[in-house]
């Protein structure tokens, strides 16, 4: 009787040893078939009884192996189950599918267009100079011939650092050409991008703070012509190779003679538009020859010495070239508006 049910252990055994599930639903029904509170291993156990008492040890020991067994099966045929799973994700995995795309940032329009206008001068050997943002009043405005009852001095258009009649947020870069020109022996060939303040009234049209390009070329025989050479190749490359440019007679305190520069307008090709105000030509800068009262007060003398200058606000440049119809766009940074840029560089 014993031997008979010591032989239902070792059937068992076998049994267990050659089940082979290959699915996880498989794999339960073998755990309750065998493992189960109500299983085949439970089934023989309740066979102790029967045992004689000289051989209930073996007995212990033999369904506690097969437990054992039982149970390190099922854990090698879950394992199984599990990564061949995992392999038959990998098998449906397209690794030539495009990846998730990577939200890409944009450049602002303002530097947009400074780096076009910086790329163009650096053709013609112009280097880049940058100085300091809050200046004294001597670089930005006695250096540069501009008189103490100048209006462009004025507390209405400058401002002023707190309790100073020093200090100011300088008005345009040209405070950066005269500290260059103290420190630097002609030839000098920079131009000098960068922010500057002006007390205005904000509107789609003008701003308190804004960006400057300012170009300086000094050396000995710099003539007017010169200049509108150096302009009419900056027009082209920024508005196309068949712009047109006028200068009109102007004034600024730095440069004498001075002038304003157009373009042909690159709109409408001269046929009239919005944004030429129908006349076919566009504003796009100021310049000069500098006023030999600004080479002698910098230290470089002028009857050696000639030099041309311009100065063009780069915001002007980037709402022509994007057609922006208002300014306080560029300083909001709404990124419904900074998004359409993403594509420019
Ligand atoms: C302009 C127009 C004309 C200018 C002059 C100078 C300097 F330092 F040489 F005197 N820098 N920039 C200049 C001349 C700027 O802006 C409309």
């Amino acid at each position: 009787m014993a031997d008979q049910i010591f032989q239902k252990v070792a059937d068992l055994q076998a049994q267990i040893a050659q089940a082979n599930p290959t699915t996880p639903e498989a794999l339960e029904a073998f755990r309750i078939q065998y493992l189960g509170t109500k299983g085949a291993i439970k089934e023989v156990f309740k066979y102790f009884k029967e045992i004689p008492n000289e051989r209930k040890k073996e007995f212990g020991q033999k369904m506690n192996a097969l437990k054992e067994f039982a149970n390190q099966h099922f854990e090698h045929l879950k394992s199984q189950i599990e990564s061949a799973g995992e392999q038959q994700e990998g098998a449906d995995l397209d690794l030539t599918a495009p990846g998730e795309p990577l939200p890409l940032g944009a450049r602002h329009p303002v530097s947009l267009t400074l780096n076009r206008i910086i790329d163009i001068f650096k053709k013609l050997g112009f280097s880049i100079a940058e100085d300091r943002e809050i200046e004294d009043d001597w670089h930005n405005f006695t250096a540069m011939n501009t008189p103490e009852d100048h209006p462009a001095r004025d507390m209405q258009d400058t401002y002023y650092l707190r309790n100073s009649t020093e200090m100011l947020l300088r008005t345009h870069t040209s405070s950066v050409q005269a500290r260059t020109m103290m420190r630097q022996k002609p030839p000098i060939r920079i131009i000098a991008p960068g922010r500057v303040y002006r007390n205005e009234t904000i509107s789609a049209r003008s701003h308190a703070q804004f960006h400057q390009v300012e170009g300086l070329y000094v050396d000995k025989d710099v003539s007017f012509a010169d200049l509108k050479q150096t302009l009419l190749f900056f027009a082209r490359e920024m508005y196309g190779e068949k712009t047109k440019i006028r200068l009109r007679p102007s004034y600024f305190p730095f440069t004498e003679p001075s002038a304003e520069v157009d373009v042909t307008c690159f709109i409408c090709d001269g046929d009239g538009c919005n944004i030429c105000k129908y006349t076919g030509w566009v504003e796009i800068l100021g310049c000069g020859m500098v006023d030999p009262a600004v080479l002698k007060n910098v230290g470089i003398d002028p009857d050696v010495y000639s030099g041309f200058a311009f100065g063009m606000g780069i915001e002007r440049q980037a709402m022509l070239q994007y057609k922006i119809n208002d300014i306080r766009l560029l300083f909001e940074n709404d990124a419904r508006f900074l998004k359409q840029f993403s594509s420019a560089f």
